[in-house]
């Protein structure tokens, strides 16, 4: 149609340069014009530049569903020149004549630079070209399978029910548009190409050398996030498109979850049998069999018939139920289903092109779908989960929210029904499906997080969902879907994990065993181990799958799976203050070894099954952890303890490489994880439920080496008084001398919340064991043949010194 904004043609382009109409200077923007498209680029911080492309003439709207209208109308100070834009960090450069984009840090370096025709319109789509370095390496973009590494891939992003999925399928289920460069010149940035329509992202795969990514439709707007590490990146990812809120702290327990608990004496017996085995555990999960007819806001009568008295029964086990709430609403007129009735009194359906109400079979039969970008329909939506609330339940599982639907190809919704947006700073319009999709499940569990908010304003809110968008952190944890019950799926959960949570999705897990097909005793075991340090840590299986609870194996194989989630939960505290971070800072609760240990990015660190689980414990999984040969754990040059024996490790070192390798024999019933020296590890005593408090003091465990610190955090673990101050807040130091750890230094406790704690055991590990500790004058031994020190809390800022035997 409009060929004139066909830039990818260079001769042609420098024919039209005549047609440029140059550039000029506006407050905050720079505006830059060629051949009927303007460029502009703002800078939101100095270190995040918004850029939007209209074309001819027409601007887009300044709206977004995963940025904050706070975010967009941010501004850092910039100095706006013929053709350049320049904040404290970044100078970015538009040329009049090619609209060729250059982002170059404070000393010059390219952070990220167009290729060249780097703007290409095409109908209403468009596909925009960025260099892609010789050693640059892509990550991010949420749940896509695959390897870690999206550098040589080629993806789509249109949300899609991918039950049965391979390592090598696209789309799955979840849309973020964001991608995270590094190794470049000049370090790492992020992009994120905030476009709700179907999206394409290819990272040197048709195009050697060019990162080209587009859409069919929709705005071109994009932020340029500079590093210059991951770390940076990440973080101002999450400043742009929002923080996860800090989970209850149940939710980091061990949840016991499968298709098909079918009655209330059923989840008894399940939360039982986890208390009889000695498994800690937190939640049971009741999938769609707890409903009516499937009906979403139903119990079924006959094998449910006292919610309320089955979530009092498991709640004195100390654990929780989460209910499954998927959105497709039963069409079901004159059958007194209320949420058919006032959901259709009040217009909150989808439709059809032709104003009729959209129905399409899914689990309930014939179904309707709310339309989730109005605000009015959200908040109706919320009010349906006061039978949950009222009747114990502890959180919201939103599944299918793709949307998916039965009997169709598509396995989804037309693309021409109908949305209205009404708010949320759009401009009030009706939207077709094929803008809405991929922000649809989002804003499905934007409606239920705020409905729970809602009905039980002090208590947070806990929402899993299948499908999201960027910046659906800030709503629901999210799992990867239907994956199998094979070798490489575990294997595949991990890289999955890792990028979503590099992708702002730190809350994060995999079906443990694997949903589909039913995983050997060996697999589910090595399973629970892996995932017992992953965030989210749920075992869920199909109903057509065999059982796959934790006992299912026998004695020998519980025992391993029993110690694993025991580890958790003596980790809980550490685990808790990664994700109060997370909720503060971004930064993931697994990351990548090379989030914190750079110089591993091209290290063979990087390999399935290794991953940190904050800067701390690296674990190191085999490989190939189908098969019991040898293999070598990569650790980045630093020193490392054995978090099993407390021992230092002798790593062999590679030449002058900045890491340093040990060969492990893989055993079923271990997983080698490692401490970085320099650590702080706070662990509690063993409990069966995160609601009972520990019986003993904090431990401390203290690994000496350099910057050696830690962090402290605690609060009720439920309610939202921490964001009104009840929180405790503890940094943590220790200093080394010839005699290993010499001192711990607390800072004084920030907050105001009195953790569960009332005395400290300071285990020392490493060459020296201290005989004793002086605090506050006073001196505290050791325990007997051990390198434990219990001395009191310490909420003030104080050093405790160790004396060497
Ligand atoms: O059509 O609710 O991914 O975890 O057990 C299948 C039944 C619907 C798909 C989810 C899965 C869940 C299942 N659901």
């Amino acid at each position: 149609m409009r060929r004139i904004n066909h830039l990818q043609n260079l001769a042609l382009a420098t024919c039209l340069m005549l047609a440029a109409t140059g550039a000029q200077a506006a407050p905050d923007t720079l505006d830059v014009s060629a051949h009927g498209a303007t460029v502009h680029v703002t800078a939101i911080t100095d270190t995040i530049l918004r850029v939007t492309i209209d074309r001819d003439g027409k601007p887009g709207e300044t709206a977004s569903w995963a940025v904050s209208p706070a975010m967009l109308a941010h501004r850092a100070p910039a100095t706006i020149d013929y053709g350049t834009l320049r904040t404290a960090q970044l100078t970015a450069s538009v040329d009049p004549a090619t609209l060729h984009l250059r982002v170059v840090d404070a000393s010059g370096r390219a952070i990220v630079d167009d290729a060249a025709n780097p703007v290409v319109l095409d109908r209403d789509g468009f596909t925009l070209r960025k260099v892609m370095g010789t050693d640059e390496h892509f990550f991010g973009m949420g749940d896509k399978s695959g390897l870690l590494d999206r550098r040589g891939g080629s993806f789509v992003n249109w949300n899609t029910d991918a039950f049965g999925y391979a390592s090598s399928t696209d789309p799955l289920y979840k849309s973020v548009p964001f991608f995270i460069a590094t190794g470049g010149a000049g370090g790492s940035y992020g992009l994120f190409l905030d476009n709700t329509w179907r999206t394409w992202f290819d990272f040197g795969h048709r195009e050697e050398g060019v990162v080209a990514i587009g859409a069919t439709g929709g705005p071109i707007t994009y932020y340029v996030i500079a590093g210059p590490t991951v770390r940076d990146v990440v973080r101002r990812y999450t400043d742009l498109t929002g923080k996860a809120p800090l989970m209850p702290r149940w939710a980091l327990g061990y949840q016991q979850s499968r298709w098909g608990y079918s009655s209330a004496a059923q989840v008894e017996a399940i939360a039982t049998h986890l208390r009889s085995d000695h498994i800690p555990a937190d939640v049971v999960w009741m999938d769609i069999d707890y409903q009516d007819r499937n009906r979403p806001f139903t119990f079924n009568p006959v094998t449910f018939p006292d919610m309320h008295k089955l979530t009092d029964t498991v709640g004195a086990l100390g654990i929780k139920l989460v209910t499954i709430v998927d959105l497709h609403v039963a069409h079901a007129p004159g059958q007194a289903y209320a949420p058919y009735d006032s959901g259709t009194a009040a217009n909150h359906f989808v439709h059809n092109p032709d104003g009729s109400v959209y129905v399409a079979p899914v689990w309930p039969g014939p179904a309707v779908f709310p339309d989730f970008t109005v605000p009015a329909t959200r908040a109706w939506w919320g009010t349906q989960f006061k039978r949950l609330t009222d009747a114990g339940v502890g959180g919201i599982w939103n599944d299918m929210n793709e949307p998916a639907i039965f009997e169709t190809p598509s396995k989804t919704m037309p693309i021409d029904t109908v949305h209205r947006i009404a708010g949320d700073g759009f401009a009030p319009r009706n939207a077709s499906h094929a803008e809405i999709h991929n922000i649809y499940g989002m804003e499905n569990t934007r409606a239920t997080y705020d409905g729970l908010r809602a009905l039980r304003p002090e208590e947070r809110a806990f929402v899993l969902t299948r499908a999201s968008y960027a910046g659906g952190q800030k709503y629901a944890a999210t799992w990867t879907g239907d994956n199998s019950s094979t070798w490489d799926h575990l294997k595949l959960s991990v890289s999955m994990l890792l990028n979503l949570g590099l992708s702002g999705f730190s809350y994060s897990g995999a079906d443990v065993g694997g949903f589909t097909g039913g995983p050997s005793p060996d697999l589910l075991t090595k399973w629970f181990e892996v995932a017992a340090f992953t965030p989210f840590f749920r075992d869920h299986a199909a109903n057509d799958a065999p059982q796959a609870e934790p006992w299912v194996d026998g004695p020998a194989h519980l025992a391993i799976r029993r110690h694993f989630v025991e580890e958790r939960y003596r980790l809980m505290p550490y685990l808790y203050s990664l994700a109060a971070s997370n909720a503060q800072t971004g930064d993931p609760i697994m990351r990548p070894v090379f989030y914190d240990y750079p110089q591993a990015l091209t290290a063979p660190c990087n390999t399935a099954l290794t991953f940190t689980l904050g800067a701390k414990l690296l674990i190191a999984g085999s490989p190939k952890p189908e098969s019991l040969q040898a293999y070598d754990v990569c650790l980045p040059e630093g020193g490392w303890f054995d978090y099993w024996t407390g021992e230092a490790v002798t790593a062999q070192p590679i030449g002058h490489k900045p890491y340093a390798t040990i060969s492990v024999t893989p055993r079923l019933d271990a997983l080698p994880v490692f401490v970085r020296a320099g650590s702080i590890v706070p662990r509690q005593p063993l409990v069966q439920s995160t609601s009972q408090v520990p019986d003993g003091p904090l431990e401390l465990h203290v690994y000496p080496g350099a910057d050696c610190a830690g962090e402290l955090y605690d609060d009720d673990g439920h309610s939202m008084a921490f964001a009104a101050g009840a929180y405790a807040r503890q940094a943590v130091r220790c200093t080394t001398g010839a005699n290993g750890v010499q001192s711990i230094t607390f800072d004084a406790r920030q907050g105001t919340w009195k953790p569960w704690w009332h005395a400290i055991a300071l285990v020392v590990h490493g060459d020296h064991a201290p005989i004793s500790a002086t605090v506050g004058g006073k001196a505290y031994p050791a325990a007997s043949g051990t390198r434990t020190i219990v001395i009191p809390d310490q909420p003030q800022a104080v050093t405790v010194t160790f004396n060497a035997g």
